[in-house]
Parts: C-alpha cells; structure tokens; sequence
C-alpha cells in the first residue's frame, strides 16, 4: 500500500513537471526570432531534433501514468506542432526576404552623389572682396530694407532727386521712409556713424532697382562698394588701389583709366574702365572696338557725406568705389545675358567651379 502511496505520488510529480516545462517551452518559442535561414535552421535543431527539448519530453512521456498519458500526449504534441509551424513560417519569411533582394550586389559602392557648383555671382564677389582683404580692406554687412536717411540724406541726395522717385525705388507698404536699398553705401553710412577713423570697409550685398527685367537690367542685382577715410586720403591713393585691384582681378596687363563723371555723395567723381582683355586693348566686339570696359565708379567722399555721418571733413578725406558683381562676372566668364543669373538652369550653373 505504502509503495502504491509512494507510486502514486512520483507519478503525480512527473506530470507537473512535465507540465510545466511544456508551458515554459511553449512560451520560449513564442518568442523566438532569427536573422536568417541558418539561424532558423539551429532553433529547428534545438527544439524539434531527435535530442532537441521536445524530444525530451517524448523520452520523459515514458514514466507517466496511463491514465495521464492522454494528457500530456495531446500537450507535447500540441507544443511539437506549434514549434514546427513557428520555425517553417521563420524560414518562408526569411525566404522571401532573401528573394527580394536577391538581384541586388548590396556590396557594391553607390551611386556618387553630384557636387553643386558655386554660383558665378558668389564666385566673384569673393575673389574681389579677397584683393581687397589683402590691402586691409575689413568685409562690412547691413539690412536691404533701410530708412530714407541711410540710403539717400546722408549720401548728399537732394529732396527732389529722381531715385527717391517710386519708379525708381522700391517702398514698402507706401511708407516713404521704408524702403530696399538702391545701393550698398547705406551699409556705409552705417559704419561711418559708428565707427571711428581710420576707416576701410568693403561692402557686398543685394541691391534693388525698380526697373524693367531685360538682358542688361535686373530689379536685383549685387554690388561691392569700397570706401576709405583718414587723414591725407588723396584721389592717387584711389587710382593706385584700384589700379592693383584690376591687375589682380584681369591679369598683369590690365591697365585702367578714369572719366570724369557725377555722383551725388563723391566729388570729384569718376567711372573707371579697364583695357579689354579679350583683344588687349585692340578693339572688339565685346569692347564695342573702344579697347576698354566699363568696371566701376569711384570719387573722393563728397565733404557733406563725412559731416552727415558726424565725420570732421576738415580733418579726415576718403575715398569710395562701387561696382555691380553681374556685371564683372559678365566680363570675366563672357556671359551675355543677365537673366542667366536667376533662372536657376543647372545647365548654366554647372560650368561654373565646383563648390567644396
Ligand atoms: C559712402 C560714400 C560714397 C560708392 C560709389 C560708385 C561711385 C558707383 C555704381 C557702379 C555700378 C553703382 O552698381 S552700380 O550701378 N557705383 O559708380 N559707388 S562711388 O560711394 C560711396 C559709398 C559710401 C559712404
């Protein structure tokens, strides 16, 4: 009897833990993942070989009792089923995956990624602003919308000149005092007020011109403007940096000369040209056979200027200069047609350096 108590017990023992360890199985497989066919492959080993896990439970299945053997079959087997089903549908995913790609050499290098150039405009606005680096010359920056006094009073522009006129200039929201600059020299008259001399400050940036789009007019477009205040600024200090700067700009053989002419905020005032590289001063088409090109405008700093900006024009001199970068990039990379420079046509824009 005793023993039968004993017997009884064991076998009782047996079908929890067999019970047990089907559940923990069961749960275990649920959770199973693998990378690829060969990994799948190593689970199937593990649980359903002829000594994977399951099939300990098989050996095990010997010690239960019979009336308990309908039980824990139907259990092992159920667990066997779903481990089978888990891991075939493991590999037919893996499968499939494998076949999407297949085709595809994933080792290979990719595509090379085109390079942007740099915009011609960009181009020359920074090999001009670099010559003037070199002589000393400091990079100054300020606001496109401006007020009335910056662009035109203190730049010695009468109250009836016609770029106040709106045909000429842009106003924003019809306040007279708001307005695009026309030119860079509002920057200018911005540092000149704080600033004290020696003054030399080169200036790029966008300017805006109410005028009718065409191949030689834009309502933007970009200039650089130079100026330099001390004591003893003469007009030969002018002639000679600009001079350099053309030299440094078209080649050795660049030679310059200066026209008389009038601006409101420099006097005296000149435009400045520059002996046609194209025929060296021969005469062409492009020179319209004059063997010179027209570059930029430049004067002394009319005395007015300096005192509207709180300068001692008795004590102090200056000279300034300004040039429109479309058209240097014109000259120097022949194009002929200033729309070019805002349509944005990669077929344009690529034949310029590659930007880095
Ligand atoms: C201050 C005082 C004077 C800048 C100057 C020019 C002459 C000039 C034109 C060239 C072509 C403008 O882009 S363009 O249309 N500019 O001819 N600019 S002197 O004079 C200044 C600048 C700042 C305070």
């Amino acid at each position: 009897m005793a023993n039968y108590i004993f017997c009884s017990f064991a076998l009782h023992k047996t079908k929890i833990a067999m019970l047990t360890r089907i559940k923990e199985l069961q749960q275990e497989i649920e959770g199973i993942v693998a990378k690829s066919v060969d990994e799948a492959e190593e689970l199937r080993i593990k649980y359903l070989s002829k000594k994977g896990e399951i099939s300990k439970l098989f050996e095990e299945f010997r010690n239960v009792s019979a009336e308990q053997k309908k039980e824990i079959g139907q259990a092992v087997n159920t667990l066997k089923e779903f481990a089978l089903e888990k891991i075939n549908l493991l590999k037919e995913g893996l499968q499939e995956e494998k076949s999407a790609v297949s085709g595809i050499d994933l080792t290979l290098p990719g595509e090379p990624m085109k390079l942007g150039t740099r915009h011609p405009i960009s181009i020359v606005k920074n090999e001009i602003l670099d010559i003037f680096k070199k002589l000393g010359f400091v990079v100054s920056e300020g606001p496109e919308i401006e007020d009335d006094w910056h662009v035109f009073s203190a730049l010695n522009f009468p109250e009836e000149h016609p770029a106040r006129d709106m045909q000429d200039t842009f106003f924003i929201q019809r306040n007279p005092d708001v307005l695009l600059r026309t030119h860079t020299s509002s920057v200018q008259v911005h540092d000149m007020e704080t600033m004290k001399p020696p003054i030399r400050t080169i200036t790029p940036g966008r300017v805006f011109r109410n005028e009718a789009i065409s191949y030689r007019a834009h309502c933007m477009f970009h200039q650089v403007e130079g100026l330099y205040i001390d004591e003893n600024v003469s007009f030969a200090d002018l002639k000679q940096t600009l001079l350099y700067y053309a030299k440094e700009l078209f080649g050795e053989d660049a030679e310059i000369r200066m026209r008389p002419s009038y601006f409101p905020f420099t006097e005296p005032s000149a435009e400045v040209d520059v002996s046609c590289s194209i025929c060296s001063g021969k005469g062409c088409n492009v020179c319209k056979y004059s063997g010179w090109l027209e570059i930029m405008g430049c004067g002394m700093v009319d005395p007015n200027v300096l005192e509207a900006s709180g300068i001692d024009s008795k004590k102090y001199t200056g000279y300034a200069f300004g040039m429109g970068v479309e058209r240097i990039a014109m000259l120097k990379f022949g194009i002929n047609d200033l729309r070019l420079y805002f349509e944005n046509d990669v077929r344009f824009l690529q034949q310029f350096e590659a930007a880095n």
